[in-house]
């Protein structure tokens, strides 16, 4: 006996505020796992988080069990999508005021760093962090904004894929994370945030964001430890005769 891939419906699993998802499975031919920003500038040394003075331990907790949840769903077979927040190497696509503020705060995008231009397409701090990295066939959106959807192809690729449901991990919980689950939410995919696969630069902001998405009876989708994915995802693995 040996095992195969499927492209067996994983069943709901336990999540707040329902059971995930609210149709009652999720396949992986319309499943994508959207893993954002994990980057070396939001969670890296000498990156724009660090420059900005803040824990990289905040925004490094959900990077082990990101790691592990990739690994799980790369075998379930669904479409897994990494973002990367980051800007031309000239900045014409960094809006005045974004470029203003982080200069404020003595990131400035675009100056030189310890791991390059800060948020510049390119440079080391730009990259996704290795425990993370994509691998072949796997879909990279660039976006200039926080939300992954904003200038971008993503929706685009997610309708011709035919992706209903979307599961997210990444950095920064209250701000790209965000923005791009309520504006998945608002054009209908039903989304999962995994709370322990998340991070902020602020532990209260990132509770209160987890916090959020529950209200109103799931006002942006759920949320679930990564756990509970996992083990939803791998029962449908089966053993069939070779
Ligand atoms: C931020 C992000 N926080 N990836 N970007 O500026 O959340």
């Amino acid at each position: 006996m040996t095992s195969h891939e499927t492209n067996i419906a994983a069943p709901e699993l336990e999540a707040q505020p329902y059971s995930w998802p609210f149709n009652g499975s999720f396949a992986p031919s319309s499943t994508a796992l959207i893993l954002i920003d994990w980057q070396v500038d939001f969670c890296g040394p000498g990156g724009y988080v660090d420059r900005m003075g803040y824990d990289l331990s905040l925004t490094r907790a959900g990077l082990a069990p990101t790691a592990r949840v990739l690994e799980a769903f790369r075998v379930f077979g669904g479409t897994v999508i990494h973002t990367r927040e980051g800007h031309r190497p000239d900045l014409t696509d960094c809006p005045a005021n974004k470029l203003w503020r982080s200069k404020r705060i003595g990131a400035g995008i675009g100056d030189p760093g310890p791991a390059g231009r800060i948020l510049v397409r390119g440079e080391p701090g730009w990259q996704i962090v290795p425990e993370v990295a994509p691998i072949d066939g796997e879909i990279i959106i660039d976006k200039p904004g926080k939300g992954a959807f904003y200038a971008t192809d993503l929706d685009l690729i997610l309708q011709n894929v035919g992706i209903t449901h979307i599961v997210l991990t990444g950095i920064t919980t209250d701000v790209c994370v965000h923005t791009t689950m309520r504006d998945a939410n608002d054009r209908g995919y039903e989304c999962l945030l995994l709370s322990d696969c998340t991070g902020a630069t602020d532990k209260g902001n990132y509770e209160a964001a987890l916090k959020m998405v529950t209200m109103q009876g799931g006002v942006f989708g759920a949320i679930a430890p990564s756990e509970a994915f996992i083990a939803s995802i791998l029962s449908t693995r089966v053993s069939v005769p070779s």
